[in-house]
């Protein structure tokens, strides 16, 4: 559509159509797998500790994908929930407070509808009470054909807050086994849900051996948990191998956001992380989320690690492009395959008017005219008082004007 191009326009891209990308289409009428990975930050991917890894299973994994290094969160005050909306619609989500609050019997265009009118079945696994986080709502006005929730998963093996995410893995996997020989095309999204805060998992789940100066603090539990994630994640792998499902399926992870920031986290354990990357933990270090892409046929031929600026806005339309259905409605996001250039805002988490793009993270502090900037490459504060009109080529009001369409489009949707 017109406003489409337009936001292509304003990210510093010459606008080409959805269905001109080499990929489009590329892993046509395969199941879609996506895996929402609880508080999974982008650091851990490749990263040791003392030798250990702390992701091997995503590791192995990332080497057959397409493997976005600087996708950013862009979720509001309805975190996880928040990050189910964006990818399911690349709609801007509303900030201070959850989308799913302000459910009611809508219905949203969304990436279950767009495949569900080519046939696909849909579903949405999380072991959580289905009323927290609205979800009870949420899922029908997005369009998911069924929901599997706390009531399916019960309570065994439970960490935290809910079933062990191998049992949530392995109990989703019935289901999935299922809708494949039922012989219809699938997409189910999985949001898993042990590498939640405060990360302490029981010993038999610990899978590393940490320096002593980690044992017991957020980092080391963080690490761990995560491992642990990483292990469950592993034997999903295999199950979806061992059923025949890995060599017909799309199969996308990305992190819903941060697990270390705010009060938990205590000088010391700044202090590990910078001692484990080698330089400080920065912003664009906090709010780096992995995002991985698998297609059978194209990913593992030609597997790579893309460095374009992307949000989770982004992962909708980049997973469209690949399975070849185009949005039939306004979104935000832009297929990361495709274009280079890119500007995406978040706000809630930083102020509104925060904004990356390929080379910086700009975010306003008193105005919109004196604002903290971090150099996406290396990390850092560049400088403290800037002017935006000196880093964007665009003018900052243009480019908040994006965030406008969005909340326009959305209460739109809302108000239905
Ligand atoms: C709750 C779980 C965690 O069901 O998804 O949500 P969070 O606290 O991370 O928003």
């Amino acid at each position: 559509g017109v406003q489409t191009d337009e936001i292509s326009r304003i990210k510093g891209n010459i606008p080409v159509k959805f269905t001109d990308h080499k990929y489009f289409g590329a892993a046509k009428d395969k199941n879609l797998i996506v895996i929402q990975a609880e508080s999974l930050q982008d650091f851990v991917i490749n990263l040791k500790i003392d030798g250990q890894e702390i992701t091997p299973n995503l590791n192995k994994w990332v080497k057959e994908s397409f493997y976005f290094t600087n996708v950013f969160q862009q979720i509001g005050a309805g975190n996880t929930s928040d990050a189910e909306f964006i990818m399911n619609t690349s709609i801007y989500p509303k900030g201070d407070v959850a989308v799913s609050s302000l459910i009611d019997g809508q219905e949203i265009p969304s990436l279950p509808r767009i495949l569900g009118e080519q046939g696909y079945r849909t579903a949405t696994f999380h072991a959580d009470d289905i009323t927290y986080w609205n979800r009870d709502k949420l899922y029908p006005a997005l369009g998911f054909d069924e929901y599997f929730a706390k009531n399916y998963f019960g309570d065994e093996d439970v960490v935290g807050i809910g079933p062990s995410d191998e049992v949530f893995y392995q109990k989703s996997m019935k289901q999935l086994k299922k809708f494949q020989q039922q012989g219809q095309p699938f997409y189910a999204q999985l949001v898993s849900l042990t590498n939640h805060t405060p990360f302490e998992m029981p010993e038999d789940k610990q899978y590393l051996d940490l320096p002593a100066e980690y044992e017991g603090t957020l980092i080391g539990n963080y690490l761990q948990s995560v491992r642990y994630a990483d292990e469950a994640l592993g034997q999903l792998f295999q199950s979806l191998q061992d059923a025949g499902l890995w060599d017909n399926s799309v199969i996308a992870l990305y992190g819903d956001h941060s697990g270390v920031h705010g009060r938990l986290l205590q000088d010391e354990d700044v202090k590990l992380l910078g001692d484990m990357f080698g330089s400080p933990y920065s912003l664009i270090d906090r709010f780096n989320v992995p995002f991985i892409v698998y297609a059978p046929g194209v990913s593992d031929k030609n597997p790579q690690e893309i460095e374009t600026t992307g949000g989770q806005l982004d992962m909708m339309p980049t997973i469209a492009n690949l399975l070849g259905v185009e949005p039939n409605y306004v979104y935000f996001g832009q297929n990361l395959l495709q274009y280079e250039n890119n500007l995406l805002g978040m706000r809630y988490y930083l102020g509104t008017g925060s904004l990356f793009n390929n080379d910086i993270l700009y975010t306003p502090e008193t105005s919109k005219r004196t604002a903290r900037l971090y150099n996406i490459g290396d990390k850092d504060m560049v400088s403290k008082v800037v002017n935006p009109e000196d880093y964007f080529e665009q003018n900052v009001d243009q480019l908040l004007q994006i965030y406008d369409w969005s909340d326009a489009y959305l209460n739109y949707l809302l108000e239905k």
